[in-house]
């Protein structure tokens, strides 16, 4: 199974029926748009919810540094450059707001690290493909921050507080990331055929894996009814995947550029595009370690972890030191 790191407890949706008085009461707050704040009650199982999608999400944000990171000494001007400088920079912010976000919920960053070292906790699937081309940099832009945005805009009005604050500036930033990405396929699209080919190249390689972030199908999602009642999850996995389709189209075809599925239409019945299927056994291939680059992110990420011990034994230091003198001085 796919879905094995976190035991909510609860192997289907609560009811209200059986729910103690303080879960009935919870369940009302939620249900009338109460924030929930760190010092409130809470659910033992939404505790742990949060706790699973915050780190995930954060491992997220720090392992997406690494695609993007490889193309930053091989950026094609000084321009192109100094954006995706600034980015990957956002990403590793983004990383330590969530990772704040998650320690509200009484866990230690120390303890949430050492599981994703341990390959105990999950992060998106689309960072375990490799970034060939510069127009790789554009593509994870256009399409992975693309995505990211439409998953990430309802969860500004999520129930937990924390959560949803730390959400409507890492919106802010993901949707600048968006339009550079945009930005870099644009300028290929209209370059050289040498330049387009790339681009379409990487939309080939990047569409699937940007539909598989949304998560599985939503009759295979076993957290979404449980996130959807605590207000956690305000779209299902589905929606948000038909809306970034709808809206990623159009701008494919302003690039100029083809789609990877021949069974991609618009269905005017519908009023949505109608797409191929997902092939999901690459996606849970993926998820068991088995990507193209999972082992490669893992051990960059824990050489950094341990090349950077003496940065934290020295603020360590520094702290006792500070301690010291105020006592002195007191
Ligand atoms: N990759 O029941 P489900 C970014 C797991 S970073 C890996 O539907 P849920 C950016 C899922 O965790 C974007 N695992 O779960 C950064 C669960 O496994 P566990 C990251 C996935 O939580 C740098 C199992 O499958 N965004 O934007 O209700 C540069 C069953 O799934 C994936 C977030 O993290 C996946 N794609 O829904 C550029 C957003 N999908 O935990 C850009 C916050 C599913 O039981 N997270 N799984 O072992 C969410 O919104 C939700 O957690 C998900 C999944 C929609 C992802």
């Amino acid at each position: 199974m796919y879905a094995q790191q976190v035991d909510t407890g609860l192997a289907k949706v609560q009811s209200n029926a059986e729910m103690d008085a303080a879960e009935r009461a919870f369940q009302a707050r939620i249900d009338a748009d109460v924030k929930i704040e760190p010092t409130d009650w809470m659910p033992e199982a939404y505790r742990r919810t949060l706790i699973r999608q915050i780190q995930q999400h954060a491992h997220s944000e720090i392992v997406g540094m690494l695609p993007e990171g490889n193309w930053i000494g091989r950026a094609p001007s000084l321009k192109r450059k100094a954006i995706l400088m600034a980015k990957v920079q956002d990403e590793g912010g983004h990383g330590l707001y969530l990772y704040a976000a998650a320690e509200t919920l009484g866990v230690s960053r120390d303890k949430l690290v050492e599981d994703l070292h341990a390959g105990k906790a999950k992060y998106s699937s689309i960072f375990n493909y490799p970034t060939l081309t510069w127009a790789d940099i554009g593509a994870i832009g256009w399409l992975v921050d693309g995505a990211a945005i439409m998953n990430q805009i309802p969860l500004c009005r999520c129930s937990y507080g924390p959560y949803a604050r730390a959400m409507v500036r890492i919106c802010k930033e993901e949707s600048f990331h968006q339009r550079q990405g945009y930005d870099i396929m644009l300028s290929l699209a209209r370059g050289t055929p040498e330049q387009k080919a790339m681009a379409q190249d990487a939309l080939d390689r990047w569409w699937w894996p940007s539909l598989m972030m949304f998560g599985p199908p939503d009759a295979d999602s076993v957290h979404s009814a449980q996130s959807a009642k605590w207000k956690i999850k305000l779209l299902s996995n589905d929606e948000l995947r038909q809306r970034f389709v709808d809206q990623t189209v159009p701008q494919a075809d302003y690039l100029g550029i083809a789609m990877p599925d021949a069974d991609l239409r618009w269905n005017e019945a519908r009023g949505h595009y109608d797409f191929g299927a997902i092939d999901w056994s690459e996606f849970h291939n993926v998820l068991k370690g088995n990507g193209p680059c999972n082992r490669e992110r893992l051990a960059a990420r824990v050489e950094a972890w341990e090349d950077g011990a003496w940065v934290r034994e020295a603020a360590v230091a520094y702290a006792a030191k500070e301690v010291l003198r105020q006592k002195e001085a007191a």
